[in-house]
């Protein structure tokens, strides 16, 4: 079994030394609360009237803010402000997969100046280290960390089997900014031989293609339970999207609110369960 899967929250803090994963399993605990909100809605108005229903009920919101067709830059001081006020992380889901440089340069600049807000990013592994390399020169000194995407929730992903043991493999060389993986279940001391010491790790998991209604999408998304993903499978933050704000894009305020409650809760059992405290 995973050594870390009967730690605390809190216990895991310890483990950690990348501040926006120390932060993260802090405002977890703080908050009682192990749901990201996933926003993919594309207008201004609906992201953050979303993001201030859910807000008490999230550890992490994560964002796509290049879909979003009326962005100005008052709108990252908003979503920085709702974070405050609220006591969220921010995970703007970039997904970066360029070489290095280029990479630096889509995290530091351009529209949406990234790294300046977001406290975790992601990245595939599939230019190969340097990709860590890139973000870490400008995520690092601003306390930033990065999730690999080591699987993908989606039917027909090709990021499985030694592909994920690669993904743990670049991870491990890079403990100081990478503090974990999006994926499907628990990575830790996948690829080592049984009892090596340095299976002794613990990386953050979250995971998305998470619903309480549905199975999956029409365009191969796949959805498991919160109990599925956090006491079967020991991740440790379930992502939720559509789950919580519908088809409507949130139109209805108290639904979006019994929604988030409803994962926030689930999620929260899951997890007491697995640690052995219900
Ligand atoms: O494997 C993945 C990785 C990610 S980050 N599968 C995913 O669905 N995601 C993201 O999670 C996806 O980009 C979307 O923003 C969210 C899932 O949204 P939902 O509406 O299906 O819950």
């Amino acid at each position: 079994m995973a050594p870390f899967l009967k730690q605390t929250y809190s216990q895991r803090v310890a483990n950690h030394s990348n501040p926006a994963a120390k932060a993260l399993l802090e405002t977890i605990e703080r908050k009682r609360s192990n749901l990201c909100v996933s926003v993919d809605v594309t207008k201004k108005a609906d992201f953050l009237r979303i993001i201030e229903i859910v807000g008490p009920y999230v550890c992490l919101v994560k964002t796509h803010v290049d879909i979003i067709e009326d962005f100005d830059f008052s709108l990252v001081e908003q979503l920085k402000e709702l974070s405050v006020k609220h006591d969220f992380q921010i995970f703007e889901d970039r997904k970066f997969a360029d070489i290095g440089n280029t990479v630096a340069l889509q995290y530091s600049s351009g529209v949406y100046k990234i790294a300046s807000w977001s406290h975790i990013t992601n990245a595939h592994p599939v230019p190969g280290p340097s990709v860590i390399t890139g973000l870490s020169s400008v995520g690092l000194p601003l306390g930033r960390g990065l999730l690999l995407l080591a699987e993908m929730s989606t039917k027909g992903s090709l990021a499985t089997g030694s592909y994920t043991e690669e993904a743990v493999r670049m991870a491990r060389a890079n403990r100081d900014f990478v503090v974990g993986f999006i994926a499907q279940r628990r990575m830790d001391g996948l690829g080592l031989a049984e009892g090596s010491s340095e299976a002794n790790e613990d990386f953050l998991v979250l995971t998305p293609g998470v619903g309480l209604d549905a199975k999956g999408d029409s365009m191969g998304q796949q959805y498991r339970t919160p109990r599925e993903v956090v006491l079967e499978s020991g991740c440790d933050v379930i992502i939720v999207g559509r789950g919580i704000y519908g088809k409507d894009n949130g139109a209805n305020p108290e639904a979006v609110r019994e929604q988030a409650e409803r994962y926030r809760a689930e999620g929260w059992k899951a997890y007491q369960e697995r640690i052995g405290s219900d």
